[in-house]
């Protein structure tokens, strides 16, 4: 993440580890200060075309709600315009796998500060929500201050 522009470096790894140089920058569409890149994920393939793609946070956009947009990979690299663009906030993301097996990876995007820290994860099925999709479902935590979705893991 590069704070200072908002934009999500993408840097390859190799046999030494990863390159200094970023190969790609990646920005959001938003403009100032939306925190993109609070945090990346790989989003393995979600459209199936055999290239890996990749799911970036902006925390702050959305009127501090949050949005996750997905960039698509191919034979040169990622497409610098995403895809999907997800509303949530994106304090963590990842990818669960294909949830309801549909054939596409689905995204699990929390909100672990949302309602009193109650905390949300929502759910997004990418075979049907290609586009600002609202999520197809939403977990809640147990209570105030449990901050339920600090944490996933696959
Ligand atoms: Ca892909």
């Amino acid at each position: 993440m590069d704070a200072a522009s908002d934009a999500a470096n993408l840097c390859l790894g190799g046999p030494s580890g990863l390159a200094s140089a970023p190969a790609q920058t990646l920005r959001g569409l938003d403009v100032g200060g939306l925190a993109f890149g609070y945090k990346v994920a790989n989003a393995r393939d979600v459209n199936r075309d055999g290239f890996d793609d990749v799911a970036v946070s902006a925390v702050a956009s959305n009127n501090q709600r949050g949005k996750v947009f997905i960039f698509l990979g191919g034979a040169t690299g990622l497409n610098p315009t995403p895809a999907y663009t997800l509303l949530g906030s994106g304090d963590a993301l990842t990818i669960p796998g294909d949830l309801n097996s549909a054939g596409k990876a689905d995204l699990a995007v929390a909100a672990p500060a949302a309602n009193a820290a109650t905390g949300r994860v929502y759910i997004f099925n990418l075979k049907t929500q290609m586009v600002s999709g609202a999520p197809s479902k939403t977990l809640y935590g147990p209570g105030a201050g449990a901050h339920f979705g600090q944490s996933i893991s696959h």
